[in-house]
């Protein structure tokens, strides 16, 4: 056993490595996405990016019937891609053990909802495990691959972004050696026609009393006695705030927040004076709790957003300054698309020809800030496509062109199906694939159009051209979004066209290129101060006291797309080699 320092998502890739995982797989999303990434480094595995969540598990599905241990990741969204074979592998089970990371993000630091992994529990009939801490974390993985084979279920281990992201210490053991378990065709369990599900609907039912009574003497829930006079009962992240602010209190800690054990949380509640829930997210273990008949005291815990140490103190009627919240007064710091960003052509000519855009979920959705705000809609991964065709079957926009536009990654994810949709039903519309090659927004990690493994394998890309030509798009072309002349005449052309269109817009993440351009800068005496540089929205162009323009040349990547909106030539080349890109 070490010592080291760790994330919580390092801690989760490390209990799965320990426990014997060989495979781990999953689809990028904050914040879950390092947990791969770290699983990806440990000896003797195999860790694949999958194109969506459905897939990974669909992959972990197979690796389990072939008698391995999996682990797969995702962030809260990301399970309800995933929801359709999950709800299933419910009733077949597992051969080696299946467990799934699933990654909440309260206050949506970088998703479109928040969503509390822990309802999944009892609505697919999962067990869910929730770690406090990084070291839990590792413990909790370990524990809950025992738990799938001992219960022949999949489990989910449930982490939020305080808990995936902040570093503690971490025991880490060694691996243990697992065989895999030989391959025994058994279609009882794994071919789920209604006659075999029928009969594995009982055996869940079975499955699910043998795990409640497993809560109840299980170590991953814990009784910390204190001052009776006040019970709190509290999992995950909060239980870290409840510690903090109330020293003295009795905690009930649920490290098993599915099934709950209910023997167990009674007996705590008859022994304090008043018993309240501390939980950040969903009132998840309250309504349960009151479920099973416990009197739990209403206290205001927001539901809404993170929760702090600061916000448990005011539930309590507490006056600690020192736990107001360290954040606040902090400068903000909105959003906003790096300097050279290959999307922002696509974004000028948008608002140009004043389209309507549906739009999907990456960095281009950056889009939808000023000055560029070129963006009307963005829901979930691949959603921008099925929006066009149903804005043009509402009947259009008011005359207004609609278009619809999604990064590589999530094309790959779920945007083929809504093209495939589209051209089978004869539909029209003009969609941009914003290929910059790789996974942007959430770290640059590999997507099957960019031509490398997470293993480091150079491997197929993608030809998305011929893609969509199969898919019966009869119009599809390539532009260079740093052309912006050629961009707005491709992107104008396609919708004029009236058909289902295509435009690849082909060009890579301003962060991986490969050579060094020069950095421009402004003549001041050519300037005319008329702005429009500044709509283009470049964080390395910025307005002097006398309106005119300049550019930081240490944020310049030379990508030329100001000279092209420059009238008056105002925008020269220094001849000197930008900070970033090349060697
Ligand atoms: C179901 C789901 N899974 C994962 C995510 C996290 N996520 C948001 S955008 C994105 C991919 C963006 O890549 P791409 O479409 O290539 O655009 P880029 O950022 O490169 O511009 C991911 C993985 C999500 N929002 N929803």
């Amino acid at each position: 056993m070490s010592d080291t320092l760790m994330s919580g998502n390092e801690a989760v890739a490390h209990g799965a490595w320990e426990a014997g995982a060989v495979v781990g797989v999953g689809y990028p999303g904050t914040p879950s996405t390092e947990t791969l990434e770290a699983f990806a480094k440990l000896p003797g595995i195999r860790a694949e990016w999958a194109p969506n969540e459905k897939v990974a598990l669909e992959v972990a599905a197979g690796v389990s019937m072939g008698g391995a241990r999996v682990l797969v990741t995702m962030k809260h969204v990301g399970v309800n891609v995933a929801a359709d074979p999950l709800f299933t592998l419910a009733y077949t089970g597992v051969g080696g053990g299946i467990v799934i990371l699933a990654a909440d993000d309260p206050g949506m630091h970088s998703s479109q909802n928040e969503q509390d992994s822990r309802n999944w529990g009892p609505f697919a009939h999962v067990p869910v495990l929730e770690p406090s801490d990084s070291s839990e974390a590792r413990e909790m993985t370990k524990a809950a691959f025992d738990i799938s084979e001992r219960f022949d279920v999949p489990v989910i281990v449930r982490s939020t972004t305080r808990i995936s992201h902040s570093k503690g210490l971490v025991s880490s053991g060694e691996r243990v050696g697992r065989d895999v378990i030989p391959y025994v065709s058994d279609p009882a369990k794994w071919l789920m026609l209604p006659s075999n599900a029928r009969k594995r609907r009982s055996e869940l039912d079975k499955r699910m009393r043998a795990l409640a009574e497993f809560a109840e003497e299980t170590t991953l829930n814990r009784i910390e006695g204190g001052d009776t006079s006040l019970g709190v009962v509290t999992s995950g992240v909060s239980y870290n705030y409840v510690r903090e602010v109330l020293p003295s209190a009795s905690v009930f800690k649920v490290g098993m927040s599915f099934p709950l054990p209910a023997s167990k949380l009674a007996r705590f509640a008859e022994s304090v004076d008043r018993l309240v829930v501390v939980e950040e997210a969903d009132p998840y273990l309250k309504t349960r709790l009151r479920s099973i008949g416990l009197e739990v005291e209403g206290i205001a815990i927001p539901t809404e957003g993170e929760l702090t140490p600061g916000l448990v103190a005011q539930a309590f009627g507490l006056d600690t300054p020192l736990l107001r919240e360290a954040i606040s007064g902090l400068p903000p710091r909105p959003p906003l698309m790096c300097p050279g960003c290959p999307h922002r052509g696509v974004f000028h000519a948008l608002r140009k020809i004043r389209a309507v855009v549906t739009g999907d979920i990456g960095c281009y959705t950056l889009g939808a800030m000023p000055p560029l705000s070129a963006m009307d809609s963005c829901v979930c991964m691949g959603a921008s496509i099925g929006m066009t065709h149903g804005m043009h079957l509402a009947g259009g926009a008011e005359g207004r062109p609609i278009v619809a536009v999604i990064g590589d990654s999530t094309f790959a994810h779920s945007g083929i199906t809504g093209l495939a949709h589209i051209a089978y039903n004869a539909g029209t519309g003009t969609v941009l694939v914003l290929d910059n090659r790789i996974t942007a927004m959430t770290g640059h990690q590999g997507n099957p159009m960019m031509g490398r493994t997470l293993m480091g394998e150079q491997t197929v890309e993608i030809d998305v051209e011929k893609l969509c030509e199969a898919l019966g798009v009869t119009r599809v072309r390539v532009v260079d979004p740093h052309d912006l002349a050629a961009t707005e005449a491709a992107i104008r052309e396609e919708i004029a066209a009236d058909a289902l269109s295509v435009v690849v817009a082909q060009s890579p993440c301003a962060l991986l290129l490969k050579e060094r351009n020069d950095a421009y800068s402004v003549d001041d005496e050519a300037c005319t101060a008329c702005g429009a540089c500044s709509k283009i929205g470049c964080p390395a162009i910025g307005l002097e006291d006398s309106g005119k323009a300049s550019i930081d040349v240490t944020l310049c990547v030379g990508c030329a797309d100001c000279v092209q909106v420059c009238r008056f030539d105002a925008i020269e080349t220094t001849g000197l080699a930008c900070d970033i890109g090349g060697a």
